[in-house]
């Protein structure tokens, strides 16, 4: 843990001294004109933020601080005797400090979250008071956003702290909640879907990934393995997507980390963003049901145009900046053809990824035809028995947990300014045409 903030003391100054040096020269140079396209269409294209932990490249994917993803699953050290994949605690030292951690930082992280991990008793008192039909990312959210009782960054606040040090405690809170969020995670799970029986306690000779998947009831250590690759690749998409986006406009008016997360979450939980991965498995099963675990291509194609025709997308399919098939999901699939390519979900979904880009191509308006991430998540967390789709976007989120919270770190240190864009009426707008 303490690596972290080491590195991060040395590495701020440098970067401030970065940025204040480009807005001083050329705080006044523009990067480029604005098509009415992008103002009408949610903003895509226009390069509005700064993101230092990862970039969206289209066809290749995601990249951590530089590297491709495929690059940083081979890269980050297995920690855990006998692992075969990296940990989320090492992709947290990556994303924050720019560094591939050692085997011994990685390890630090780990030891850090586990001696700050315990969840306060009046948070466990809220969760287990909450109606069971409130959904599992609603739940996140709200107790996410009330552990902020507890944020070193409101007190420093109230005390008047320096705002070159608030990333300091933004940093405090970050790695206090990311410990906890396995716990807090695993007791929404059991109190949903077990009745409310379950360990809430850390074991300290677990990795994040060991503890979260032990609370869930599913101690196999493959599924552990699953857990640190499922949450090293969904950490962190750019910062202009919407739960990063999120978190990072709440931010800016220097909301707590709690609370940023838990804006965070919210907007995981829309059925374009997070919950994707809850609606893929429930197409699926829709899918299954109407024609069978081995169906043939022509049935396949039918079963999609009739989606289509009933006015729905595919889940799981097409992206907002990527055009080509995510490499996360090449990476579970990866690991679905290691540990379990004859699950007939697992199939399915393997034929899926040829046969439904050849459908939406057809349509002629989809610019990305390709699998994301969600599209291969759910069968493999059915394959080890956590059947539960509701529960699936939590997952995502306790990983998204370390890519915005990483972010907000460093909009922190960099002393972002309160995100304001400037909104104009359609006349307004047709003034501006006009002038073009
Ligand atoms: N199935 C059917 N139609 C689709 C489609 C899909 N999977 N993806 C895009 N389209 C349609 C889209 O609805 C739009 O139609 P209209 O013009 O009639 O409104 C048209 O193609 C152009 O959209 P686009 O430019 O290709 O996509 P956007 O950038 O507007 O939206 C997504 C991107 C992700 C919201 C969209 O592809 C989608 O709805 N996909 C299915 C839901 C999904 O898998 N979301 C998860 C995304 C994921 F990576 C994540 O955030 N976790």
């Amino acid at each position: 843990g303490d690596g972290i903030k080491a590195k991060l003391e040395k590495a701020i100054p440098q970067q401030r001294e970065y940025f204040l040096g480009i807005k001083c020269l050329h705080g006044k140079t523009s990067i480029g004109n604005i098509p009415v396209n992008s103002v009408m269409g949610g903003m895509r294209g226009l390069p509005l933020l700064i993101c230092l932990t990862s970039s969206l490249h289209p066809t290749k994917g995601i990249f951590y601080r530089g590297m491709p993803i495929k690059d940083v699953c081979a890269k980050l050290p297995r920690v855990k005797k006998g692992s075969s994949e990296g940990t989320p605690e090492g992709a947290f030292f990556f994303l924050t400090t720019g560094s591939m951690p050692t085997k011994e930082e990685a390890q630090g992280v780990t030891n850090e979250w586990n001696k700050r991990g315990k969840v306060p008793d009046y948070c466990l008192k809220m969760l287990d008071s909450l109606d069971k039909k409130i959904h599992p990312m609603a739940q996140l959210s709200a107790a996410s956003a009330c552990l902020n009782l507890n944020s070193k960054f409101v007190e420093a606040y109230k005390k008047g702290a320096k705002r070159a040090d608030y990333w300091q405690y933004v940093y405090e809170d970050s790695m206090n909640l990311c410990a906890m969020l396995p716990t807090v995670a695993a007791i929404i799970y059991t109190n949903v879907f077990k009745g409310g029986k379950g360990c809430r306690e850390l074991n300290k000779d677990q990795d994040w990934s060991g503890n979260y998947s032990t609370m869930l009831g599913l101690p196999d250590e493959d599924f552990i393995d699953l857990m640190r690759l499922y949450m090293v690749i969904h950490a962190d998409h750019e910062s202009g997507n919407v739960s990063a986006h999120a978190s990072h406009l709440v931010g800016s008016a220097l909301s707590d980390p709690y609370l940023c997360y838990s804006a965070s979450m919210c907007g995981l939980a829309g059925p374009l963003h997070g919950l994707a991965n809850q609606e893929v498995l429930v197409w699926l099963t829709k899918l299954r049901k109407a024609i069978g675990d081995e169906p043939s291509d022509e049935e396949i194609k039918k079963f999609i145009d009739d989606t289509l025709k009933g006015g729905q997308v595919i889940p799981g399919f097409g992206h907002a900046v990527l055009r080509d098939t995510d490499p996360r999901f090449t990476l579970q699939n990866e690991f679905a053809m290691k540990h379990c390519k004859d699950d007939p979900g697992v199939k399915l979904v393997t034929r899926l990824w040829k046969i439904v880009p050849e459908v939406l191509k057809k349509l002629g308006k989809v610019a990305n035809p390709f699998p994301n991430v969600d599209a291969h998540s759910g069968v493999l967390l059915q394959h080890y028995c956590l059947m539960e789709m509701n529960y699936y976007t939590v997952l995502f989120g306790v990983s998204r947990a370390l890519g915005v919270l990483s972010q907000l770190i460093w909009s922190r240190a960099l002393g972002y300014p309160l995100e304001r864009p400037k909104s104009i009426s359609t006349s307004d707008l047709c003034t501006f045409i006009q002038k073009a």
